[in-house]
């Protein structure tokens, strides 16, 4: 369980790494129209991390061991509209925090004190932390301090056992939406109809979603975010979707499962050789292995599938050399997950590439969102993929250029097929890889067993 003590001790170790006052600021309360309605909260990351404090609009000083959080004092007529309000003194003593003081203060505690800090993605935060601190700060570009930057990454990528926990019970209510997901997929429901119950499920568990959650029979489409089709016979939903608590830690998982209960000739082949690749990308998570490596397992179990069904001419070496398999594998294996989707990744490449090394150029490789060697405790996500997308088929550039590897008149006979990524989120551990979405159903028999068994999301959801 994360509590007082979890955070007390997370800014021990961070003071140990770094001397001298650090400004931490939380985001801000958000309008979506009005004043009175507001944006979904969220609270940022390393703000979480360090504080536990999820409220809106908080900042924190970290000071010679001390934590002092600075907070809008509640307004006069808040219990009138929003019920009862919690004292500036009881979230103290909740959060175990030293002192919690108004938000006014901040300015003239933080005169003269030089304090590192970090851009957050509330811009409007980051004028005033710029103001505060004498730093530019820009979401994703103006990142503020790097020595505290560099020590949050190093923080922040290793999870212990009370983060693992956390993720374990993400990955157990993100389990039960996918049952009930998978169960209620039946011919002439709709990919609304799904998508509502992965959401309900979760939010029946008090979970809400750490990304848009990704429901659709058009796969090939990789961040696809529409659920606007019937569901047809013949066609593969694919659901990349994944709860997250209110601690901030979630879970991201990918499953494929045909329409009809049943999967057609060719779709079971190309499913087994992503069913392959993944299993055998996340055999190599363990500490040591270069990150690269696990993606390309996965390619080379995904070109040896391509040869087979005659999609790729040459032999499997050649297509991985010239990078042909990147064009039904266009994405890397996976990324750091934790109190982010993507973890950290507000930093850039810097928490998942060495120093001064780029993105490798080839197409698909530069997609790879990590490439270094795992840690123990490290959780990355496995997920690769085949997918027929047009646009990559019928661009003229790619087709000159793989025209002698690739066959392209076969391929055609693919476009409609969609797309199938299996993703799991793995713990990196010394007794090996420790999966911990792997309960969510992923085999052929397991799926085929269960699509259809559940009521559909209309009777489910019917009042
Ligand atoms: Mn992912």
């Amino acid at each position: 369980m994360l509590t007082p003590t979890t955070h007390a001790r997370r800014r021990r170790l961070l003071a140990e790494r770094l001397p001298g006052p650090v400004l931490l600021l939380g985001n801000g309360q958000r309008a979506r129209n009005l004043p009175m309605t507001k944006l979904p909260f969220r609270q940022d990351s390393t703000f979480l991390y360090f504080t536990g404090c999820d409220l809106p609009d908080a900042a924190a000083l970290l000071i010679d061991g001390r934590c002092e959080l600075f907070l809008p004092a509640p307004a006069d007529d808040d219990a009138l509209w929003h019920g009862h309000v919690t004292t500036l003194d009881a979230i103290r003593d909740t959060l175990g925090v030293d002192a919690v003081l108004p938000t006014e203060r901040l300015e003239e505690r933080l005169t003269g004190l030089r304090a590192r800090t970090l851009a957050v993605a509330d811009e409007g935060r980051n004028v005033l932390g710029s103001r505060l601190c004498g730093v530019p700060l820009r979401f994703g570009r103006d990142h503020g301090d790097e020595a505290l930057m560099d020590a949050v990454i190093e923080l922040r990528r290793a999870k212990g056992p009370d983060e693992i926990e956390q993720m374990r019970l993400a990955a157990h209510a993100t389990h039960q939406a996918y049952l009930a997901t998978i169960g209620g997929t039946a011919p002439g429901g709709h990919e609304r109809g799904l998508w509502t119950l992965f959401e309900a499920v979760l939010r029946l568990h008090g979970l809400t979603t750490g990304y848009d959650t990704i429901l659709s029979q058009s796969g090939e489409i990789l961040h696809n975010p529409h659920h606007s089709d019937a569901l047809t016979e013949g066609r593969m939903v694919l659901l990349d979707g994944g709860g997250e608590l209110p601690s901030g830690y979630g879970v991201d998982i990918t499953r494929t499962w045909p329409v009809s209960g049943r999967f057609d000739t060719r779709q079971r082949a190309a499913y087994a050789a992503v069913l392959e690749a993944q299993l055998a990308s996340i055999a190599l998570c363990t500490p040591g292995r270069r990150y690269r490596e696990v993606h390309d397992r996965s390619c080379e179990v995904l070109a040896r599938f391509l040869v087979d069904e005659k999609l790729i001419r040459g032999s499997v070496q050649e297509a991985l050399e010239r990078h042909a398999h990147a064009l039904f594998f266009p994405h890397g294996v996976g990324h750091l997950i934790g109190l982010d989707v993507h973890d950290l990744e507000m930093f850039g490449d810097r928490p998942s590439y060495p120093p001064g090394v780029g993105r490798p150029e080839p197409f698909g490789t530069c997609y790879l969102r990590l490439d270094l060697p795992l840690q123990e405790g490290w959780v990355v996500t496995v997920e690769p993929g085949f997918y027929v997308v047009p646009a990559i088929l019928h661009d003229p550039a790619l087709r000159e250029r793989f025209a002698d590897l690739v066959d392209f008149e076969a391929a055609e006979r693919w476009i409609g097929f969609g797309g199938i990524r299996i993703e799991d989120d793995v713990h990196v551990t010394a007794a090996g890889p420790d999966v911990l979405t792997e309960a969510v159903p992923k085999g052929i028999d397991e799926l085929e067993a269960l699509i259809g068994t559940g009521p559909t999301p209309e009777q489910r959801l019917s009042v």
